[in-house]
């Protein structure tokens, strides 16, 4: 079998169901994977039904419904098969569409995941958009469809690795353009926030890779904004974006921070990206590009909306475009006061990492990012560790972690480290070298980061 052949038998089973239940999660990824698939059913004439988890496990089970309806899982589903099994689901009843790694259970679901295949730059929604475009051969959607498969992976971070999309994920980045929806630019800043953010703003937020005496400092991003002569803002005085500059503009600033960086000797190899535009979209929204379109779509999704972010992707630009642009406001508020939070309070410094409890004051669903906004202002030799209370969970303590590329490079290993630190006492963890999460039980706190700090402090080199 290939990975082809798996696409083929998962988009053949949806179309010969008569009913379908997509599960899907709410981050980005998971919102589009799921408009997706109900697109591609609406279009094959699929009644079909759709639920938003959080996870799944045992807990939200409840969630998928006991009827005859095909079970479509998507963005989840691969790594907890066993869920499936002790429900008693039959093979007749599920597929499942996904990108993590697949656990060996005795029932042989059907699943279509580029994983096992070596396409580990592919995210569900990418997947799905492979389904979809199986499942109606000279697809009426086909455009808008590509658009939210390259939101989903951008936002499930498939394009960082490689400054761009890679694989078939890029394929469908070009069928988009070829169908007019998505416009490719290539060797642009990498940089976020090209269609919404100051000029300075953008600069001085770009932390990979990390611009010595721009990063961080917005003063600094100004001044060489000057220096070059670049106004920042527009005749008519609104403040200029990225997307705003033509290519003389772009070039003097990329040359700019080229030489910055070269100066003091510094990598310029991950400087250019690739970027994704969405040219019916309006400039300076949050929609018109990729990352900024699934910033969107992960703010309705951490605040209990994920089905504003579905109507969006299936192009609400009235009613449910509001409610997004709402959430994000209120995402980035809420961001912006945890990170004020911790450098107002301050972090307890540690020989390898700093951590600071903010007890109950955020949703757990944003102290992760907050964490990572803040490290960008603090000592980034030392990943931060933040702790916070869960609402539904007096028992529990989660314990969110932010690092950046330089130090990964020099052997931190959050997911490893926290991975270590928490199943000695009874927890568990997951993410990634650069990010990584931890649910620890609350009687296990008291020295729990001296015992992270341990492990940190032998992974360097
Ligand atoms: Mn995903």
């Amino acid at each position: 079998m290939t990975f082809e052949d798996d696409v083929r038998a998962v988009a053949r089973q949806i179309q010969d169901a008569d009913a379908v239940t997509v599960i899907s999660h709410i981050d980005a990824d998971g919102i589009t994977s799921e408009a997706i698939m109900m697109q591609a059913c609406t279009d094959a004439e699929i009644p079909a039904q759709s639920v938003f988890v959080r996870q799944l496990e045992p807990m939200t089970m409840k969630y998928v419904p006991e009827d005859s309806s095909l079970k479509v899982f998507i963005d989840l589903g691969a790594g907890q098969q066993n869920l499936l099994e002790e429900r008693g689901m039959g093979t007749e009843e599920v597929v499942i569409i996904d990108h993590h790694v697949a656990q060996n259970v005795d029932t042989p679901y059907l699943q279509a995941n580029g994983q096992p295949y070596g396409h580990t730059q592919l995210s569900a929604a990418g997947v799905g958009y492979l389904v979809a475009k199986e499942m109606n051969p000279g697809h009426p959607h086909l455009g808008i469809l590509a658009q939210n498969a390259v939101v989903g992976n951008v936002g499930d971070m498939m394009a960082r690795e490689h400054c761009g999309l890679t694989g078939p994920a890029r394929e469908i980045a070009a069928d988009g353009e070829r169908a007019g929806t998505i416009e490719i630019l290539q060797k642009e800043l990498n940089c976020y926030g090209i269609s919404t953010r100051p000029l300075r703003v953008c600069l001085s937020f770009s932390d990979d890779p990390f611009i010595p005496g721009i990063s961080n400092n917005e003063q600094k991003a100004e001044a060489l904004l000057r220096k070059l002569e670049i106004e920042e803002r527009t005749a008519g005085g609104r403040q200029r974006v990225w997307e705003d500059l033509d290519r003389n503009e772009k070039s003097a600033i990329i040359n700019g921070l080229a030489q910055q960086m070269l100066a003091t000797g510094q990598d310029i190899s991950r400087l250019l990206a690739e970027h994704y535009i969405f040219p019916d979209e309006g400039r300076g929204t949050p929609l018109r590009n990729a990352s900024e379109y699934a910033t969107m779509l992960n703010a309705c999704g951490r605040w209990a909306r994920p089905r504003v972010g579905s109507d969006v992707c299936a192009g609400d630009r009235a009613q449910a475009y509001r409610e997004g642009e709402q959430m994000l406001r209120h995402h980035k508020r809420i961001i912006r006061e945890m990170m004020e939070y911790i450098l107002d309070t301050g972090t307890t410094v540690l020989s390898h990492i700093q951590h600071i409890h903010v007890g109950d004051r955020f949703p757990d669903t944003i102290v992760g990012i907050g964490a990572g906004m803040a490290l960008s202002k603090l000592d980034y030799e030392k990943p931060i560790m933040v702790l916070c209370y869960l609402n539904d969970d007096p028992e529990l303590v989660k314990v969110s972690m932010r690092t950046n590329t330089r130090m990964v490079e020099r052997g931190i290993d959050l997911q490893a480290a926290l991975m270590a630190a928490s199943e000695e006492i009874g927890g568990g963890g997951g993410g990634h070298k650069i990010a990584a999460g931890a649910y620890i039980p609350r009687n296990a706190e008291e020295g729990f980061a001296e015992r992270v700090n341990r492990i940190i402090t032998e992974q360097r080199r």
